[in-house]
């Protein structure tokens, strides 16, 4: 990233920081009350107070809870494929929402994200210059826009967790190459994740990738160890840190979910808490899957 490349808004302009304000900004819509999960439905143990309890879970994970993640994961990946056909111009995030809420219920599974830490929605909905953690609302989807869908479902006691973004309508080359580059970054990093690599060997190859097409790597949100706990050990930052030399180890089960903007890779958090969007609005795209390590590789465990 040098100086002197033009500005990623596509004004033309010589300097990277020299873009005018954005068009059509996402801006905080109207959020829709909390929705409920049936009583016979296994709930997180957060799912009443909005609090995890306190402590860690190990990283490798026994035999028993990698096949009942296998089954979550799949379930995770059925409803985001689902999610994903909705995708169109006129439909809500809050839409979208719904129809994940009720497609993880009807497979007998609690949506993660909801009351967790106090989220108040059943997935996170990411448009344009949003990071992550976009809130569902009323705001209907635009031509032109692009959309993340992270989906996180609690199935037997274990959660699965994938994301991806969508495209809306007709959308500009700048955002498609974006999102494809983003694609080969979460690619780039499960093939180097493997038994006895540094983990550091994951955030290497993505931020290489990334840069080689002079996109940043945002560095806050990372991928995380998931299990019986939604989030946990190990922290998978996308970016190389070289300090980062813990040894992948079979049985480790962990997300990679590379988020990948534009231009700045700051962000700044709305007032409601969540909503992390980029300094300077650009665009950010992410996609992620949830994979075991294995005595050979890795198993993608979020396929549909
Ligand atoms: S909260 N998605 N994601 N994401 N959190 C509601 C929907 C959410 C997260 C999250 C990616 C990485 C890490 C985390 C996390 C603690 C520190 C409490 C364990 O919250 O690590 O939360
Ligand atoms: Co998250
Ligand atoms: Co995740």
């Amino acid at each position: 990233m040098k100086s002197n490349d033009p500005c990623w808004c596509g004004s033309g302009q010589k300097y990277k920081r020299c873009h005018k304000p954005l068009e059509r900004p996402v801006r905080p819509g109207t959020i829709s009350p909390m929705r409920s999960v049936p009583p016979l439905i296994g709930r997180p143990p957060y799912a009443d107070t909005g609090e995890p309890p306190p402590g860690r879970e190990p990283a490798v994970k026994s035999a028993e809870v990698v096949e009942r993640m296998r089954v979550a994961c799949r379930v995770a990946a059925e409803i985001l494929r689902d999610a994903g056909t909705l995708v169109a111009p006129g439909v809500t995030t809050d839409e979208i929402d719904i129809a994940v809420h009720e497609a993880t219920i009807a497979r007998g599974a609690y949506p993660s994200p909801l009351n967790y830490h106090g989220y108040p929605k059943s997935v996170c909905t990411s448009v344009n210059e949003v990071i992550c953690h976009g809130i569902p609302d009323d705001r209907p989807l635009e031509d032109g826009d692009i959309v993340n869908i992270d989906v996180t479902a609690y199935l037997d006691g274990v959660h699965g967790d994938t994301n991806a973004t969508f495209l809306v309508g007709e959308v500009d080359k700048g955002s498609r190459r974006l999102v494809q580059i983003t694609r080969e970054c979460l690619d780039r990093g499960i093939a180097a994740a493997k038994p006895g690599r540094p983990l550091n060997e994951i955030g290497r190859a993505i931020e290489h990738h990334a840069h080689a097409h002079d996109l940043s790597v945002i560095r806050t949100f990372v991928g995380h160890g998931i299990g019986e706990q939604f989030h946990g050990e190990p922290s998978v930052p996308h970016y190389y840190e070289p300090r980062l030399t813990t040894v992948l180890e079979p049985g480790m089960v962990f997300t990679i979910e590379p988020m990948i903007a534009m231009g700045d890779h700051r962000e700044r958090i709305w007032s409601d808490g969540w909503t992390a969007v980029t300094v300077d609005g650009s665009r950010t795209a992410q996609f992620e899957h949830t994979i075991l390590i294995t005595d050979t590789g890795n198993e993608v465990l979020t396929r549909a």
